[in-house]
């Protein structure tokens, strides 16, 4: 009997993990112009997983890099990195560790978390935050609009960049028209958060990106001048929008080409018969 009870609990334990393990997955477009959207209000820095603990952050769908506690063995999609640079919690800034922070960026206003950073010699520079969402629309994406805020707190005498680039194999990326975020080399003597852009990027892909397949987005940063120590960084409410052709529109255009032609073919009759032929 109690044999009986360890193989019943086994297979109960089984179906759990199985059940759990099903849970881990890619972040997806769904639908079109169906935003997928990461706003880190849940985030407390307690790093990256698969099936990520409260206060942890998705690896299927976010990872980090140019961290030194990564030296030898860069992270990727799926990895598990819950402690140390990849993890040093909550904090309001001010901090001297270098790695990931939830940074609070509302300066003593309502709370808003997002995903920070604090980069030093050994991390961050350079180093990347990488998102990635699959197509699981069905059909291919033909444009995707990527919005975000970036959050600077000018609190040393170093100038740092961040950067933003796409790619569609995560390998290879291109920039924005080469725009970025370089913070003031400074340093403020009284810093606070502040918001140094809120913008949205478009992009079109042709031939579109096929279902099944990957956008990737990326925030990356490195040294610019002065010397010493590093600004802190945060990035917010980063939102991915697709587009994908709809059956209504497709039928439109057909439409649309159908009384084309045919307005065509009139206007031809109408010609012929002016010209009495
Ligand atoms: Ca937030
Ligand atoms: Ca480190
Ligand atoms: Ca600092
Ligand atoms: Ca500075």
């Amino acid at each position: 009997m109690t044999g009986r009870r360890r193989c019943d609990s086994a297979l109960v334990c089984a179906v759990v993990w199985v059940l759990a393990a099903s849970a881990a997955g890619d972040v997806a477009f769904t639908a079109s112009d169906v935003a997928v959207e990461f706003d880190f209000d849940d985030f407390r820095g307690a790093g990256f997983a698969p099936r990520p603990a409260p206060g942890a952050l998705d690896s299927m769908a976010i990872i980090v890099t140019g961290l030194s506690d990564d030296a030898g063995s860069p992270m990727r999609f799926g990895d598990t990195r819950t402690g140390g640079d990849h993890a040093r919690g909550t904090s309001t800034g001010g901090e001297t560790i270098g790695g990931v922070y939830a940074f609070d960026v509302a300066n003593g206003g309502t709370p808003d978390p997002a995903l920070g950073v604090q980069p030093i010699a050994a991390d961050f520079t350079p180093g990347r935050f990488l998102f990635r969402v699959r197509n699981d629309t069905g059909t291919a994406i033909l444009a995707i609009v990527t919005s975000f805020r970036i959050y600077c707190r000018d609190d040393e005498g170093r100038s740092n960049r961040l950067l933003w680039e796409h790619s569609l194999d995560g390998v290879a990326f291109t920039g924005f028209a080469a725009d970025s975020v370089v913070s003031p080399v400074g340093p403020d003597p009284s810093p606070t958060w502040v918001l140094a852009r809120e913008t949205s990027v478009a992009a079109r892909f042709d031939p579109g990106i096929p279902p099944g397949a990957f956008y990737y987005f990326a925030f990356s940063s490195d040294d610019i001048a002065g010397s010493g120590s590093r600004d802190e960084f945060a990035i917010d409410d980063v939102r991915f929008v697709a587009t994908i052709p709809q059956p209504a529109t497709v039928g439109m255009v057909l439409l649309g080409a159908l009384c084309l032609r045919t307005r065509g073919s009139r206007l031809r009759m109408d010609m012929a018969e002016d010209q009495g032929v």
